[in-house]
Parts: structure tokens; sequence; C-alpha cells
């Protein structure tokens, strides 16, 4: 592996990550995917009001199954294993992967959307044509909305099969709600577009991207957090990890897309066709990836502060800042 993006550790340290994540990634992944599997199943039988017809579905499917790294459901399980302190060897429930299926369901909506004419207009997304390229824009508008409350059914009912109190049960669907709402993702989508064309100062780049992509990975945390029903100190604490991480992650995104070739990242790199501000632009490689691993320091602070012992947690927050696309 080169290191063009210059965000890599050394080997030791790389190793390190590799292996604490490599086998729970390698056993969590699959099943998240089964999750989204049932999705698919559920919303192609009605679940989800029925009113879908064929090239919705298949556009879902598209949008859902269609790879990605799921960072957003396996941020949400490790935070429910690590709050519910289950035994390494023990499996996590089909219901927590339920609910962290409903964060992949408005993760994939956004960018089925983001994709389309009227956004990005992109043709590639995870190397393989968009959403809206094979099944044309009506359905794939129709089907990525049609996501939103369906993932909202699904986080509710993945807490009720898991034994959630109503309490945390209306806390979980609320905090993905929120987060995928107008303080959140689509208002930091919004901010975007607006300052297409526009040089944002660093705190204005900020807070765009705490909203556009913060809230969800935060949200995961959070989610994870209420439905093993741990103490607010605690869920704040995962929370303040997954703002670090939010902001990292956007960091190196914006290196990945200045320094990776369109092969690696599987879509044609963006920023600078649309004239957008970035991290690089603003700061310089080097500075930006010192920002980038900065923020990783104080996600790992996050959860010391609350002695949570959480290794897969603080294996991800550094695999954020070393991932290749
Ligand atoms: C109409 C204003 C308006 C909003 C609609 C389209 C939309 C809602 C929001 C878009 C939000 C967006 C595109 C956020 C980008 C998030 C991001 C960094 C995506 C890449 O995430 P990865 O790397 O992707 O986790 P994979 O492919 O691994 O799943």
């Amino acid at each position: 592996m080169d290191d063009r993006n210059g965000l890599h550790p050394s080997a030791d340290a790389r190793g390190a990550v590799a292996e604490v994540l490599d086998p729970w990634m390698k056993r969590e992944t699959p099943r998240v995917d089964e999750a989204l599997q049932r999705v698919l199943r559920w919303v192609a039988e009605g679940g989800s009001g029925g009113a879908l017809g064929p090239d919705e579905i298949e556009a879902i499917g598209h949008g859902l199954l269609g790879g990605g790294k799921r960072l957003r459901p396996l941020l949400c399980v490790a935070a429910w294993r690590a709050c519910a302190e289950v035994a390494d060897d023990a499996a996590t429930p089909d219901a927590v992967h339920d609910i962290a299926a409903s964060l992949e369901m408005i993760h994939a909506y956004s960018l089925m959307h983001d994709d389309l004419p009227c956004m990005d207009d992109a043709e590639l997304r995870r190397g393989q044509p968009t959403t809206h390229r094979v099944h044309g824009e009506v359905a794939t508008m129709y089907a990525g909305a049609a996501l939103i409350p369906a993932a909202a059914l699904r986080a509710r009912s993945g807490c009720r099969t898991l034994g959630c109190s109503e309490e945390a049960t209306r806390a979980v669907a609320s905090e993905l709600l929120v987060a995928a709402g107008g303080s959140g993702m689509v208002g930091g989508q919004w901010v975007d577009l607006l300052g297409e064309g526009m040089a944002l100062q660093a705190d204005d780049l900020d807070a765009l991207h705490r909203m556009k992509t913060g809230a969800l990975l935060t949200a995961a945390l959070g989610m994870g957090a209420l439905a093993a029903g741990v103490d607010a100190g605690r869920a704040e604490a995962l929370r303040r990890y997954g703002r670090a991480i939010g902001l990292a992650f956007q960091i190196a995104d914006d290196v990945l897309d200045a320094t990776a070739d369109a092969e690696t990242l599987g879509k044609n790199p963006s920023d600078t066709d649309l004239d957008k501000s970035t991290y690089v632009s603003l700061y310089g490689l080097d500075e930006a990836r010192a920002r980038a691993t900065a923020q990783i320091d104080g996600a790992i602070e996050a959860l010391h502060a609350v002695s949570l012992d959480a290794p897969i947690l603080e294996a991800i927050a550094r695999y954020v800042v070393e991932r290749e696309r």
C-alpha cells in the first residue's frame, strides 16, 4: 500500500489497528448486510406502507446494497456493544443490526439524492453507476424519499425487539431523525449547496460538516448508547467521540479527494470541479492531516474521560483517517 494521501501512520501502527478491527469487521459487516437485506424484503412486502412499485424497490436495492463501508451502522453496533458490556465472543443480537441499518437507510437515501443531476450529477458511486443512471431520476427520487420514514420505522421496531423501554425507543428514533433533518444532514447539505463558489472560513466549514456528515455519524453513537440504556454522561461522551471522528472523517475525505484517483475512490473526485471549499484548500495538505489526527486523539480522550473500555471504537477512530476510500 502506498501513502499518496499521507494520512497513514507507520506500518506498525496500521497493523495494530487492523489486528483489532479486521476480525471484528469481518464478523459484524455481513450481519449489517443481512439486516439491510431484511429491510429490502420488508419494503418489497409492503412493510413500509406498500405504495412502492418494482422500479422504486429496485432503486432502493441499488442504493442500499451496492457496497460502501457501512461505517454508520458499524459505529452504532460498536457503541451498543461497548455500552451493553457484552463479552467479546458473544454475538450481537439481530435487533441491534436492525437499529444500525436504519442509519444506513438514511445514508443511502442521501447519497442517491446527492448524486442526482439537480445536485452533484454524479455518474459513479462506489465504482458503480449511480442509482439514477440505472433506475432513472423519478424512481431514485421517490425511492430515496421513501427510505426516510422507513428508516424511522426500522429503528423503532429494532428497539422494540431488543426490549428497549418505550422512552428509549422514542429517543433512538428521534436521535436518527433530528440528525437527518434541517439542523443536521439536510441543513448541512443546504449550506453546502449555497456555499458552492464561495470561499468559506474555517468556522463555517466546520459548522457545515458537523451538520452534513457529523450529525449522522454522531447519531450512530448516540443511538447505540441509548439502545443499550446507558446513563446520560456516557451517551454524551460517545456523541463527543462521534463529533470528533465526524470532523476527522470529513478532513480525511477532502485529503482523499485531493490525492486519490477515481479508481481507488470509486467515484470521480469532485470538490475542485464544483468549486467547493475544503479543508485542503483552507489549510493545505499537511495542516489538514494534522487536524484530522488531533480530532482522533480528542475522540479517544472522550472515551477515556468516562472510563469506557472500547478498543473497537478506538480502532474505528484510527481507521477513519487511515482509510483509502
Ligand atoms: C435537498 C438540501 C437537500 C438535502 C437532501 C442529499 C441530501 C439530503 C444530503 C446529502 C448529504 C451528503 C451527501 C453527505 C455526504 C456524506 C458523506 C461524506 C458520504 C460518504 O460517506 P462514506 O464514505 O460512504 O461513508 P460509503 O460509500 O462508504 O457508504
